[in-house]
């Protein structure tokens, strides 16, 4: 197996060299975290008022977790380390409600997220011959950009394509010989279920690899999108807090992620104690990012259940290994790659008076991709025979919805009673995949 490197010295650098300089990073990162409003009060109440507080990387613990509420709580400046005119670069995603949570970028911070996702597309065995699609949707979403700024870097012809419009996808792919795809594993299935209806057939396409991500998949799904396209799917996690995909990736032994360990401190924990758990053992992954002056962040709690993959990947790389996800400790639900929080669709239907009190949330597969169907009791006032009514208000539901989740659901619109009522906490949330 060929193996390439972008900055070998990094890659394969001793661990001890490698602890030395995340401890050099991670004081650096407090200086820069108590320059916010949120960690100058924070830190102090655990007694850390400058980095000097710190004496080894064992210190760590003795810092405070943070989570997504904080950085809600914290919106819109609340985190920022930098002057705002330092910041080159905003993304943001959802939030438990309708607030966003949000991170930014100095220039060089953007130059050092950049370098690791150029060195996470090399581990893939990618190069500057490469034709790049990137189907991942640009916008706030750190998905689209930032994987196509490491793309560019390395010096590949980047397709800046986005998500969606299966047509021109195929017309892209054909026309200028795309080599590799970045996309959500459930994309690749749909795009392969339309394959016949255009008339193309995977040996026609000159695609070699996937960068699959942003949402859970099995082994199993790798597998079969691998054989249904012909091609290696690599496996990426990462998470917009974090400055998005490139955070871990995996070469191209594909038995593991690299966590790229000068960037991130990693830790696995138990999700109820907070205690370290042992290597190779599941547990909640916590990150500390270590190259990031606007907007440090300090043992972050993922909510991803994973663990560490004990032992040497053969590529020689030192960065730990991590395992695929498993799941999620809160009930963040991913929706063709899209996260939502099922209270943002709570907050959106509350506020419509004609919708009644009681609403269900079911999500099921629709062929490679997810349905999200919101059902919901409508007043009695509101009942009417004239089904024009009742279709200009399951519009604007899901209009409404569309606006806070940039997800469209299927809405349907039930009277009161229909819909099952719980005694004790209401079961809101049907997935069904
Ligand atoms: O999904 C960043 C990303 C984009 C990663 C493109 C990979 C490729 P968020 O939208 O903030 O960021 O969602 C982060 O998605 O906490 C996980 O629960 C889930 N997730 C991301 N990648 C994977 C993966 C991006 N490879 C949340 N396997 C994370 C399983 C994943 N879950």
């Amino acid at each position: 197996m060929e193996v390439k490197y972008w900055n070998k010295e990094i890659e394969t650098i001793e661990r001890e060299k490698l602890e030395d300089l995340q401890f050099e990073r991670l004081k650096k990162t407090v200086t820069q975290a108590l320059k916010t409003d949120f960690y100058r009060k924070r830190l102090p109440e655990f007694g850390i008022n400058s980095a000097e507080d710190l004496s080894s990387l064992e210190d760590l613990r003795r810092l405070p977790f943070t989570t997504k509420n904080d950085l809600r709580d914290a919106y819109p400046y609340g985190m920022m380390a930098v002057d705002r005119s330092e910041v080159v670069r905003m993304h943001a995603s959802s939030g438990t409600t309708g607030t966003p949570t949000v991170i930014y970028l100095t220039a060089d911070d953007l130059a050092r997220s950049t370098d690791i996702t150029t060195r996470s597309i090399v581990a893939t065995g990618g190069g500057r011959e490469d034709v790049f699609q990137n189907m991942m949707t640009y916008g706030l979403f750190t998905g689209g950009i930032v994987l196509h700024y490491g793309a560019e870097a390395l010096g590949m012809m980047v397709i800046p394509a986005s998500s969606g419009n299966t047509a021109r996808q195929f017309k892209m792919m054909k026309d200028f010989s795309t080599s590799i795809i970045h996309a959500t594993p459930s994309y690749m299935l749909y795009l392969h279920s339309r394959m016949e209806e255009f008339g193309i057939k995977p040996e026609d396409l000159n695609v070699k690899k996937a960068f699959v991500g942003a949402e859970p998949h099995s082994e199993d799904v790798r597998k079969k999108i691998e054989r249904l396209w012909g091609i290696d799917v690599y496996n990426s996690y990462g998470l917009s807090e974090m400055n998005g995909p490139g955070l871990a990736f995996e070469c191209v032994y594909k038995d593991c992620m690299h966590v790229w360990e000068d960037a991130y401190i990693m830790e696995i924990v138990d999700p109820d104690t907070l205690e370290p758990v042992p290597d190779g053992e599941f547990g909640e992954l916590v990150l500390t990012i270590l190259q990031r002056d606007a907007m440090p962040l300090l043992r972050y709690r993922t909510r991803d259940l994973t663990r560490i993959i004990p032992g040497a990947c053969a590529c020689g790389r030192t960065h730990r290994r991590l395992a695929r996800m498993k799941g999620r400790t809160d009930d963040m639900l991913i929706i063709n790659g899209i996260n939502v929080f099922p209270s943002q669709i709570e907050e959106v239907i509350m506020r419509m008076p004609e919708v009644g009190t009681n609403y269900l949330i079911v999500v099921q597969k629709n062929g490679p991709l997810d349905r999200l169907i919101v059902k919901t009791e409508i007043t009695p006032e509101i009942l009417t025979d004239d089904t024009r009514d009742l279709y200009a208000l399951k519009k604007k539901i899901a209009e409404n919805l569309k606006a806070s989740i940039s997800l469209n659901p299927v809405v349907e619109l039930h009277e009161h009673g229909v819909l099952p009522v719980s005694e004790g906490k209401a079961k809101r949330v049907v997935d069904e995949r």
